[in-house]
């Protein structure tokens, strides 16, 4: 097992990949920009190297900064964490090539899944069930591209290769719009993105966002680890996540689950991963593939027992998975709500001083949280402060336990989300489930304050 691992990352998950880390008795480094000198994961680390200014473009984006970091404090391996630099192949190429283990997929992996054309293909290879529409890449004759969408049939949506996470799509209802959207959605695809090639689909109207949680290790076992539903969100933003995915069978989720663990086989998966779907009419429609560990890993933690970044560190490290499929089962029911600095009405980031934090406990209550009272929330980054996960037997004990939660926790000096939450827990359409992904813009643009 590896004596030290260089954290890559800010905020909540640097704690939570810390923990971790003591858990295994592993020492772990931690990198931070100026504007996060005071952030508890830095306070806790046993040892801290600051990598540059508060933009991130200059410390958790500059590989340079990092890389010297893991080299000065003698780590053998870095723990990406989400966003920055997690589904960066380039990344975790250089970490390897600097002599370190990157802990994640390989680089190749992340390309492809970075392509959303060459996932697509990939997944369509290993039986794993897709949106229909191109195959691969749109030609560039027009006759050619209103013949696949006649085919597919209207509406359509155009997604960019390089997009995914919501950039670089764009909804076609007619064959008279089609081809100026074809064309507009490649010129931004290739200034965004620097690649301007597209791919069509047919388009879903109301589906739920369901994801499959996969972990896989370097000897071609790989494992599924049940769905998250992360319809509830805003604007691309997950804002509340839970799991299982209410009344979604488990025959279903199994059969699914099974094609992403042999998916994840075929193509020589390792670490976690993250198979997003669209649900609709009791079908699954494979959208993009995750190559991180990510926000709501906490979810599938507490419904499985799995420790997820354990796992991430013990596969890098060359040990095989510690189970077997069979010893995976879902039991009971998680809900996440994630803690924003923002405005719980306009939405606007919220940054500042919280002059008080009050965490809540109790049965079956868990907070992933970087902060604490006085803590100055930087306006630099993401204004996610924290996460609260409940664990319940039940859905109804899940949401029991979070408005509980909910009513327990005190933040001062900024504004948070936490007012959306405490409506939501008691929405009846939310209390019933299944709701989709339009369900939150539908609900906020007819809220009454
Ligand atoms: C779609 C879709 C409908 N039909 N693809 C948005 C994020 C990116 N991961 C894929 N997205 C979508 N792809 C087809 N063929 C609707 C969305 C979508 C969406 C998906 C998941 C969660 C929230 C969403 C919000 C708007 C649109």
């Amino acid at each position: 097992m590896f004596k030290k691992i260089l954290i890559a990352n800010r905020g909540e998950i640097a704690l939570r990949i810390q923990r971790a880390c003591r858990e295994m008795g592993i020492q772990a480094v931690v990198v931070y920009s100026e504007a996060d000198r005071e952030a508890k994961y830095v306070k806790l680390a046993e040892e801290a190297v600051c990598i540059g200014p508060a933009a991130s473009a200059q410390s958790y984006l500059h590989m340079p900064s990092i890389i010297s970091a893991a080299e000065v404090t003698d780590a053998e391996a870095i723990h990406p964490g989400y966003g920055f630099l997690s589904e960066n192949a380039d990344f975790a190429e250089r970490v390897e090539k600097s002599g370190f283990k990157f802990i994640g997929p390989t680089p190749e992996s992340i390309r492809m899944m970075g392509d959303k054309v060459s996932a697509k293909q990939a997944m369509i290879k290993a039986g794993v069930p897709c949106v229909p529409g191109s195959e691969g890449e749109l030609p560039d004759d027009p006759a050619q591209v209103r013949r696949i969408a006649k085919s597919v049939g209207y509406p359509v949506i155009i997604k960019a290769a390089g997009g995914g996470g919501g950039r670089g799509m764009r909804v076609v209802h007619t064959e008279a719009a089609l081809i100026h959207a074809v064309q507009t959605t490649k010129a931004e695809a290739g200034a965004a993105f620097g690649n301007p090639a597209v791919y069509m689909e047919k388009f879903l109207s109301n589906p739920r966002h369901i994801e499959i949680q996969v972990m896989a290790d370097h000897f071609k076992n790989a494992v599924y680890l049940g769905e998250r539903d992360c319809s509830m969100q805003r604007r691309h933003q997950k804002i509340i996540e839970e799991g299982p995915a209410p009344g979604i069978l488990r025959k279903l989720i199994d059969k699914i689950g099974e094609r992403c663990a042999a998916a994840c086989k075929r193509i020589g998966y390792r670490g976690a991963g993250t198979f997003e779907f669209l649900y609709e009419n009791g079908e699954f429609y494979f959208i993009e593939m995750n190559t991180r560990v990510q926000v709501e890993h906490p979810v599938t933690e507490l419904i499985t027992g799995v420790d997820i970044v354990k796992t991430q560190i013990m596969v890098a490290a060359g040990e095989k998975l510690p189970f077997t499929q069979r010893q995976i089962a879902v039991k009971g029911h998680a809900i996440e709500c994630r803690i924003n600095a923002e405005d719980p009405f306009s939405f606007v980031p919220s940054p500042g001083r919280i002059t008080m934090w009050h965490a809540p406990g109790g049965p079956g209550v868990r907070v992933d949280s970087h902060v604490y009272t006085n803590y100055f929330v930087p306006p630099n980054y993401d204004s996610m402060v924290g996460k609260i996960i409940v664990y319940g037997d039940t859905r109804e004990q899940a949401i029991a336990r979070m408005r509980i939660a909910l009513s327990e926790t005190l933040v001062e000096g900024i504004h948070t989300n936490i007012p959306l939450h405490r409506e939501l827990m008691v929405d009846a359409k939310f209390m019933s489930g299944g709701t989709n992904i339009h369900y939150l813009e539908e609900w906020i643009a007819a809220r009454k304050r």
